[in-house]
């Protein structure tokens, strides 16, 4: 007998190669919304169906449809902007979106609270500018991350390749795009083909990313392909393989959980397209596609046996991966301020909260941002830390960049706590229908209680990794940050703690389900611990773990060849 697939395996198999009827919805003039089953395809297309969740209760006793509208996110290989796309990406903000630019932790842009009338004009600017939102979201091969480190110019424009390669590589080749968004010529769907994904597609999401040691800023063991790039004598050699990274979790079901990738070999530049596609498709085939919550790579892996997927991945691919080349990581945070680049060009880190760039509370983030890209002759780089580099401005223009960053307010890399220049928050309220608690609104709420607490410490600069999530599924990647709060309910959240700080150990449950005043007791308790018997240079969560108020966690999740790659 054989096990029914799950209704959206069976909306994917029934779509047409993910045609639906996305456009008769689009059409409708009765709602704000389309049909449950085309938001399910929408999301292939980069985008989601949301509500404002502020008004929803409101609006339901007054028997209004709730506040429908759409988050739409463009598909960014590496985060890199030029500023023409910054220009055309900021007018579609301030036409169609109603909360500016996001940027989010996986460098890319997200717009919020497009309405349906203007959901097909917003997705041609985007693609006029020169980017796509297909499979940004969906259960395909997503934005591909790239470490940014500008400061070494030439292994930056490295990193940025490969992610554009991959990404290129892995995209969907369905016409329905086209179609839907671009009035592209309409083909019938058993002339559509999709070579690499097939009619399901993958059974879930899949992400990648790339960085360079000794920078972990794209946190690659949280990626379901993470790729760590050796570079020797200033050469590429290849890149170390971590599969099964993944942070997703569901309070109280203990069979979700999140999972560090494990390193299982190293190929060659020449290999790495055929070894990502070996994981890819060995996911394809065999992923659960019966149970959603548990078909990311992590759990394939993990009950399929890590030899068994590595040994059918060499006979898929048809040669051996090499043994893990010697790396060490320093950090997962990002670098702010001016630095210069081996080429003699300069570059400057900005710190935006929680990647919200928008006119708000006296500040300019948006204005400031279009006042600069109407200047600047580099680059622009996303980060998944959600914060943003000017890159590759010429000596003579630093003063100009300088004099724009202040009169705007993006100064504020400058001064901030050590805690807050390591901050990160999911969206969360209002547009999150998955949100449990806030996110992206607590962060300046709680900050400033944290800082207070700190300076009594004399804390004020230590650099602490604190994340944010509204809930456990983990978008501001949680469960590496030596603090984090994960939302349970309004104004409750779960205190996990002791990751390290350079993304390669996850944290662990400290206090369940707590209100603030608990929040700011207990880690007051831990600062004062902290400032009087932390070693010099100790960082929070390795002081807690020394200290034994947070065990080691379980040694399964720390990625598998760690200790013997690690230099
Ligand atoms: Fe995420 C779902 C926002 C990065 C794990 N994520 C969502 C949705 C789309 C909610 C939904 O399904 O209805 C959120 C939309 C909120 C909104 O209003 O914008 C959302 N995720 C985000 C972003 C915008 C968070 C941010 O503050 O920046 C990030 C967009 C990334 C991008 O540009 O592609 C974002 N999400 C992540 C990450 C971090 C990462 O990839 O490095 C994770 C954890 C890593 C991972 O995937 O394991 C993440 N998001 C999830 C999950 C849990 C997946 C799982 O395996 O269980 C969900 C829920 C789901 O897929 O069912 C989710
Ligand atoms: Fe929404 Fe939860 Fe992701 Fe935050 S972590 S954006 S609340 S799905």
């Amino acid at each position: 007998m054989t096990t029914p697939l799950s209704h959206l395996e069976q909306i994917k198999v029934n779509s047409r190669y993910l045609r639906g009827t996305i456009e008769e919805g689009l059409d409708d003039p009765i709602t704000g919304a389309i049909s449950d089953d085309d938001n399910k395809l929408l999301k292939f297309h980069g985008s989601y169906q949301q509500d404002d969740r502020d008004v929803r209760d409101e609006r339901r006793k007054r028997k209004l449809e709730p506040a429908y509208s759409f988050m739409i996110r463009a598909r960014l290989p590496g985060g890199v902007v030029t500023p023409e796309q910054w220009l055309q990406l900021d007018r579609i903000a301030t036409t169609w979106a109603t909360r500016g630019l996001r940027i989010t932790t996986r460098q890319t842009f997200q717009w919020h609270g497009v309405v349906k009338r203007n959901l097909k004009a917003t997705m041609q600017a985007i693609n006029s500018a020169m980017t796509t939102t297909l499979a940004a979201c969906g259960d395909v091969n997503r934005q591909v991350v790239g470490a940014v480190n500008p400061h070494l110019s030439s292994q930056h424009r490295l990193v940025h390749e490969w992610a554009q390669k991959l990404s290129d590589h892995f995209l969907p080749r369905t016409g329905a795009y086209h179609e839907i968004w671009l009035d592209g010529e309409k083909i019938t769907a058993d002339q559509d083909e999709e070579p690499l994904y097939g009619t399901t597609y993958l059974p879930r999401k899949f992400k990648m990313g790339v960085t360079i040691p000794p920078l972990n800023d794209v946190d690659v063991f949280a990626q379901d392909l993470g790729l760590i790039a050796i570079v020797e004598n200033g050469e590429l050699q290849g890149f170390n393989v971590a599969i099964g990274g993944g942070m997703g979790a569901t309070h109280g079901d203990a069979s979700t959980y999140p999972r560090l990738g494990s390193v299982i070999g190293f190929v060659t530049p020449d290999r790495l397209i055929a070894t990502a596609e070996g994981v890819v498709t060995l996911q394809r085939d065999h992923g659960n596609r019966i149970e959603r919550q548990h078909a990311r790579l992590k759990y394939t892996l993990d009950h399929l046996g890590l030899d068994w997927f590595r040994s059918e991945l060499e006979a898929r691919i048809g040669f051996h991966l090499e043994p893990a080349r010697p790396y060490h990581f320093d950090n997962n945070g990002d670098h702010y301020g001016w630095i210069q680049g081996e080429d003699g060009k300069w570059h400057l880190g900005l710190y935006i909260e929680s990647g919200r760039l928008w006119d708000e509370n006296g500040l300019q983030l948006l204005t400031g941002m279009r006042e600069i890209a109407r200047v600047h002759t580099g680059t622009f780089h996303l980060t998944c830390n959600q914060n943003l580099v000017i890159v590759n401005v010429n000596e003579k223009d630093k003063a100009r960049i300088d004099q724009l960053v202040n009169k705007h307010g993006l100064d504020g890399y400058r001064n901030q706590s050590g805690i807050r220049r390591h901050s990160i928050a999911c969206v969360a309220l209002p547009t999150c229908g998955l949100a449990m608690a806030e996110s992206e609104r607590y962060a300046p709420v709680l900050l400033p209680k944290l800082e207070a607490l700190l300076e009594q410490h004399g804390l004020r600069d230590a650099p602490i990794l604190l994340r944010l999530s509204g809930c456990p599924n983990g978008c501001s990647r949680p469960y590496l940050g030596e603090i984090a709060l994960v939302g349970r309910a309004p104004g409750r959240y779960d205190l996990r703690l002791g990751a390290d700080f350079t993304g390669q150990r996850l944290n662990t449950l400290y206090r369940e389900n707590i209100t603030e005043p608990e929040i700011l007791s207990a880690l007051d308790a831990l600062f004062a611990a902290y400032a009087t018997e932390g070693l010099p240079g100790e960082h929070f969560g390795d002081f807690l773990i020394r200290s034994q108020v947070i065990p080691l966690p379980d040694q399964r999740l720390i990625p598998i060849v760690l200790e013997a790659a690690q230099a």
